[in-house]
C-alpha cells in the first residue's frame, strides 16, 4: 500500500462514534499518531484502550465540546505547543429534529449551528495557523448531501452543512500558495448514531430512515476519507460526494429491498 501519511499526526473531532471512530481504527494501518476529541471522557478512555491493543503509536484523548470557544482555544494551544498536527478531520457534528421551519426548536438550531459550523471554525483556526508552517498538511471537513440539496425538515442542519461546504472553498482560497490542502466530503444516508441522535433516542424512527435500502456504513465513509487523505502532497481532492447506490439525492431514494 502506498502510504503518503506515515508518521503524521491526525486530529479527529467526533472520534467516539460513527465515521470518526471507524477512521481512528482504520488509520492504525497507516502508522500515524492520533489525537481524538469528543465530549465524553468515558467513551474516549474506552476508545483509547481498544485502540491501544492494536498499536504502539501515540494516542491522545481530549474531552472537549467544540462549541466551547475558550476551551477549544486553551486545549488546542496546549496541544500545538507540544506537537505538530498535520491532518485535521473536522467531523464532530449532528442533526436534531426534522420539523418544518415554523415548528423548529431554536435550541436545536443553536446546537447544530454552534457544533457543525462554529465549532469547526474554532478548531480550525489554531490548527491551520500551525499548518501554514508545515511541509504538507490537510484539513478534511465532513459536509453532507444535505448541504448540497436541502430537504423538507432539514432546514437548520442543511444550512449548517451548506456553510461547511462554503467554508471548504473559502479555506482553500485563503490557503492558496501554502502546502495546506482542504477537502470536503459529503456523505448521503449512513447508518451511525446520527439518526438516534436526530430523533433523540427514538430508535424506531431512526431505523425507519434506513428501511428498505442499504445505507452507507461508517466503514464506507472512513474508506472515502482515507482515499482523500492518502494522496501525494501535490494532489488535493477538494470535494467528494459519497452516497448509497440506492440514493441518488435526498429525494431519489429507492426503497426496494
Ligand atoms: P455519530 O453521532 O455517530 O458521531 C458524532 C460524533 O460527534 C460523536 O463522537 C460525538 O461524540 C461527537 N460530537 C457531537 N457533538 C460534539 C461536540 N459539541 N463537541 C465534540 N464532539 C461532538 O454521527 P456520524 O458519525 O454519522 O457523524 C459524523 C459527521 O458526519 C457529522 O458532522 C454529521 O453531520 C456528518 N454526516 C453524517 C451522515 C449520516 O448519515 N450519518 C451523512 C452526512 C454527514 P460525543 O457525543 O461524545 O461528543
Ligand atoms: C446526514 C445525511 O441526508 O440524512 O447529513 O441529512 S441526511
Amino acid at each position: 500500500m502506498e502510504n503518503h501519511i506515515r508518521n503524521r499526526t491526525v486530529l479527529i473531532t467526533g472520534a467516539t462514534s460513527g465515521f470518526g471512530r471507524q477512521l481512528a481504527f482504520d488509520l492504525l494501518e497507516y502508522e500515524v499518531d492520533l489525537i481524538l476529541v469528543s465530549r465524553s471522557q468515558d467513551k474516549l478512555r474506552a476508545l483509547r484502550e481498544e485502540l491501544a491493543r492494536h498499536t504502539r503509536r501515540a494516542l491522545e484523548i481530549h474531552a472537549l465540546d467544540v462549541r466551547d470557544r475558550l476551551a477549544v482555544e486553551k486545549t488546542l494551544a496546549e496541544i500545538l505547543e507540544r506537537r505538530k498536527v498535520h491532518i485535521l478531520v473536522n467531523n464532530a457534528g449532528l442533526a436534531l429534529g426534522l420539523d418544518p421551519i415554523d415548528r423548529g426548536n431554536p435550541d436545536h438550531w443553536d446546537t447544530m449551528i454552534d457544533t457543525n459550523l462554529k465549532g469547526l471554525l474554532y478548531v480550525s483556526k489554531p490548527v491551520i495557523a500551525q499548518m501554514r508552517e508545515l511541509d504538507t498538511a490537510h484539513v478534511v471537513n465532513i459536509g453532507s448531501m444535505a448541504g448540497r440539496m436541502p430537504y423538507p425538515g432539514g432546514n437548520a442542519y442543511c444550512a449548517s452543512k451548506a456553510a461547511v461546504h462554503a467554508l471548504g472553498e473559502a479555506m482553500n482560497a485563503d490557503l492558496l500558495g501554502t502546502n495546506v490542502k482542504v477537502s470536503t466530503i459529503a456523505p448521503g444516508a449512513a447508518d451511525t448514531n446520527f439518526s438516534p441522535t436526530r430523533f433523540e433516542g427514538d430508535l424506531e424512527k431512526a431505523r425507519d430512515v434506513y428501511e428498505g435500502f442499504t445505507p452507507l456504513s461508517a466503514e464506507d465513509v472512513s474508506r472515502a476519507i482515507l482515499c482523500v487523505l492518502n494522496t501525494p502532497p501535490h494532489v488535493n481532492i477538494q470535494y467528494m460526494d459519497i452516497l448509497p447506490t440506492a440514493q441518488r439525492n435526498p429525494y431519489l431514494l429507492h426503497r426496494g429491498e
